[in-house]
């Protein structure tokens, strides 16, 4: 039923239609209560010990603030890293958070963290912060983390060839059932050398030259962590140079190794592309870079398994307008967040548009890429306001074009881009399931019941 103006008319099945005045209210309210999946990060539950990382220190000190610190501090990065965590954090702070304004994303987001615990902002050192993230226990910690980025489920990169990692599985300890696992497979695809003779010293008979029964034996050990881990998917991180056309080590593990595992489990597999890694090694895991990608290497992949799910994702802008169209040609292909150089809201902002321009509601918006716990908080509150921005302009556009919407409808879109199109995805299509939060307060403090 056509209402241009939206005027508001009551429609046949009795949802009342959104006015014009209202739209952007309620959009911002379903985006502000629709608990989202956070597809990709790097957290682990506090059962995983030192690999969990949380409070000020970690913040200060996480990748994206090194580099800001180098241009800014007048310290080599080789006198940086012999400083202890705590030193390089007051240095930080002082650099980007005293001496500076905290505009860039990366601080600005510390800020909305320290905010979200009604912490001092502008304090002068980190001595009564620090003092605050000690304090906290850490599960309930966790909990009130999710709960205030409304973080249903998050999914952790977990690293079969990671010695640390690898030592924690072995406990078989249970964790947190919030924090979900994906196989990560960079050390298989991007260093088979040296992990064939990890591999090799585990017990499965492999040959760097892929010869004998390595594709049998590199298939025994994925089986057995995918039995081991349960992940939802399988991922990689491929450099901006990646091509498919070849028949290198890399494409042969895919296609003999990685693609039938991904058949015989039913796991899509992730593509994650742009990465120029080290760059500059001064900065370690600071010193990656980007590099615009050739989008026609992952329309080969989606055209020669067209039983195979596949998530994507890139770090240069105009890949993404790229993905966006070779996701209209395969419906086996996922587009996902604004990554890592592109997670900030100016280019958070462009992508949106352009995906529901494009796609409509078939694409994941966002994935935090956290490393520190309380990432959660500053990456889904400065996300949720681009998205729900976006999205006004989209049912705007919508309304002037002579369709009007109805609550209902954006809370079903919010909750497809926020959940449904994961879940369905990684085969957990349970009906929609619309994780909806009201929002209360008893003396100024939040509280969260999940309906
Ligand atoms: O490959 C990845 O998962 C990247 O996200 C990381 O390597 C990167 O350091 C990062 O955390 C970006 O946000
Ligand atoms: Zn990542």
């Amino acid at each position: 039923m056509a209402d241009p103006n939206g005027t508001g008319k009551m429609n046949a099945d009795n949802n009342r239609i959104v006015e014009k005045e209202n739209l952007r209210r309620i959009v911002n309210n379903v985006i502000d209560t629709t608990a989202v999946i956070d597809i990709h990060t790097h957290l682990f539950p506090f059962e995983f010990n030192e690999l969990s990382l949380s409070g000020i220190d970690e913040l200060l000190t996480y990748h994206y603030l090194v580099a800001e610190t180098f241009r800014s501090a007048k310290i080599s990065p080789d006198d940086f890293w012999k400083l202890t965590k705590p030193l390089q954090a007051d240095l930080v702070w002082q650099t980007l958070f005293v001496e500076n304004s905290p505009l860039s994303e990366a601080t600005c987001g510390v800020i909305s963290v320290l905010d979200s615990f009604g912490l001092d902002t502008n304090a002068e050192n980190l001595a009564e912060i620090r003092d605050f993230f000690q304090s906290r226990e850490a599960s309930m910690h966790i909990s009130d983390v999710l709960e205030t980025a409304l973080v249903s489920e998050l999914v952790m990169t977990n690293d079969p060839l990671d010695a640390r990692e690898v030592e924690i599985w072995r406990k078989n300890q249970p964790f947190d059932a919030r924090f979900r696992t994906a196989l990560r497979m960079d050390r298989l695809l991007n260093r088979w050398q040296s992990s064939a003779e990890k591999l090799n010293g585990q017990n499965y008979k492999v040959e760097s030259n892929m010869s004998g029964q390595t594709v049998r034996e590199v298939r025994r050990f994925l089986d057995e962590w995918i039995e081991r881990m349960k992940p939802l998917y399988m991922a990689v991180s491929l450099p901006d140079d990646f091509v498919f056309s070849t028949d290198d080590t890399r494409n042969r593990i895919i296609n003999e190794i990685v693609l039938p595992t991904a058949r015989e489990h039913s796991l899509p597999f992730a593509l994650m592309i742009g990465v120029r890694r080290n760059v500059n090694p001064a900065l370690g895991a600071a010193g990656d870079g980007l590099g615009r990608a050739d989008v026609s290497a992952v329309e080969q992949i989606c055209v020669e398994n067209p039983d195979v799910r596949f998530l994507a994702t890139f770090l240069s802008r105009e890949n993404q307008h790229e993905l966006c169209v070779s996701a209209r040609k395969f419906s086996n292909l996922m587009p996902f967040g604004c990554w890592w150089f592109l997670n900030n809201p100016s280019i958070i902002s462009e992508i949106t548009r352009e995906r529901l321009e494009l796609l409509g509601t078939s694409f994941i918006p966002q994935h935090s890429d956290a490393r520190v716990l309380e990432h959660l908080i500053y990456k889904w509150r400065h996300s949720r306001r681009v998205i729900a921005e976006s999205l006004y302009d989209a049912y705007e556009r919508l309304l002037n074009a002579g369709r009007a919407v109805t609550k209902k409808e954006i809370q079903r879109d919010v909750t497809r881009m926020f959940s449904g199109n994961f879940r369905e995805w990684t085969g957990q299509n349970t009906p929609e399931k619309i994780v909806t939060v009201n929002i209360s307060s008893n003396k100024g403090k939040r509280i969260f019941t999940l309906e």
